[in-house]
């Protein structure tokens, strides 16, 4: 395959994002009649009847009591924690998740404690948190990364023997699950992102699971601006509703997700078949564990054998508008916000995974993705066959 980094033309003509939307065409026609129904009852927002009803079909897919909807993961996470009074003090969490984790525990009044993650699964750590672990924690909030589910029965016990609470972002865990419990199902409440670039999307949008139908009315108040009676705002609430449109777009999902996981799973066997032998590449596994719904596919460059630094991967694929990304490099503990609160003793797994981490897409936009997976991996393979010319020539580029 020529490479775009040696020639000069990109392989594909358009943009492949990693976590662009997923929309089969056969979803259009539902989404659409909706919509129309939507319309014809003037009801936008203010839990309708769409998002009554995708809080109920959610909570039978989870197996749970109740779900929550919530505008977005974020706003799940923070109306969480104040349900459940997690307004100060510390909380332990991973540094290798999507900075929302720890701002809206800072929303919340809880200081975020970034911990160190498991090298295998990239999540966070029980060890660590138990190094870390001080009077000043009240709670550890783990995140499945990519949807390999963290060690939670190691972390409810540390949070038990501790007396702190734990809840989880569940925002990449949808159809997910360990050893066959979703999320939701360790007895713990978790929350859900439903964001555009999700394996299960409602354009924005996010979600409380728990089986505490109390702590569920707490929710239900709190997205609505703290009313706990008619025109009567007995607490401090905000506004944190979904949409009628967005509930639309996710009931409209749910017929095709079942295709949906069984093509990420082959785009993913053809990205292994592609890539297994390649110098310097290692695969993270999804699956070990438990259920995934194989929306992310992620490796680890070693630049010493690969040639190619992640980075200069990164560059070279990007010629070819394949726009990967090295998820969650640098951390949220060297994003600006935290830097001044930085770890220690330093990170050592988290840094040493996302010095490498590659994302690559699973979704396409105008190839069929099978071939598209095929492309990209070819692309791979070429940059590491011809390494030191790329090398020179991106070297020359950025001069
Ligand atoms: N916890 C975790 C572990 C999370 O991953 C997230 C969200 C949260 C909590 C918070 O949940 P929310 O409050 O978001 O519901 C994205 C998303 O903005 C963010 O929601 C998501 N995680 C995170 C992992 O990814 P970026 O800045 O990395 O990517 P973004 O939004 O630019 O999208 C990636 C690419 O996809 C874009 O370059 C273009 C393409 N794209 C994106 C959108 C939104 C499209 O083609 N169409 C689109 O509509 O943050």
């Amino acid at each position: 395959m020529e490479l775009a980094a040696l020639t000069g033309t990109p392989f594909f003509s358009v943009p492949q994002h990693v976590g662009g939307p997923i929309v089969e065409p056969e979803l259009r026609g539902g989404f659409f009649r909706l919509m129309d129904g939507m319309l014809a009852r003037n009801q936008f927002t203010n839990s309708g009847p769409l998002a009554v009803r995708l809080e109920e079909e959610m909570a039978a897919r989870f197996r749970i009591a109740e779900a929550v909807a919530i505008a977005n993961g974020t706003l799940a996470q923070l109306l969480l924690l104040k349900a459940i009074g997690l307004v100060s003090g510390e909380a332990l969490v991973s540094a290798n998740t999507f900075v929302a984790t720890a701002h809206a525990c800072e929303w919340a009044g809880l200081r975020p404690v970034f911990c160190d993650i498991d090298p295998e699964t990239l999540d966070l750590s029980p060890a660590d948190c138990e190094r870390k672990m001080s009077p000043g924690v009240r709670a550890i909030i783990p995140t499945h990364v990519f949807g390999v589910m963290a060690d939670m029965p190691a972390l409810g016990n540390l949070a038990r023997r501790h007396g702190v609470a734990l809840l989880a972002d569940a925002a990449h865990a949808f159809d997910c699950d360990l050893g066959g419990v979703p999320p939701g199902g360790f007895g713990i409440p978790e929350f859900l992102s439903f964001h555009a670039t999700k394996f299960f999307s409602t354009f924005e949008g996010g979600m409380v699971l728990t089986g505490d139908s109390s702590l569920a009315r707490e929710l239900r108040e709190l997205r609505n601006f703290g009313f706990d009676r008619p025109n009567d705002a007995g607490k401090l609430g905000l506004n944190a509703k979904l949409p009628e449109a967005s509930a639309a777009f996710g009931l409209a999902s749910l017929p095709f997700l079942e295709g949906r996981v069984r093509r990420l799973r082959e785009v993913r066997e053809t990205y292994i078949r592609e890539l297994a032998d390649v110098p310097g590449l290692r695969i993270h596994h999804l699956d070990r564990f438990g259920r995934n719904n194989y929306r992310y596919f992620a490796l680890f460059v070693e630049e010493s054998a690969f040639g190619l630094s992640r980075d200069e991967l990164i560059l070279a694929l990007r010629l070819e508008n394949i726009l990967v990304r090295d998820y969650f490099h640098p951390g949220c503990h060297r994003q600006g916000h935290y830097r001044n609160n930085a770890p220690r003793p330093a990170l050592v797994e988290t840094e040493r995974a996302l010095s490498r981490i590659l994302a690559l897409p699973t979704s396409f936009v105008e190839v069929e993705p099978i071939v598209a997976a095929r492309a990209v991996a070819g692309l791979v393979r070429e940059a590491q066959a011809r390494a030191e010319e790329v090398r020179r020539v991106l070297r020359r580029r950025t001069e």
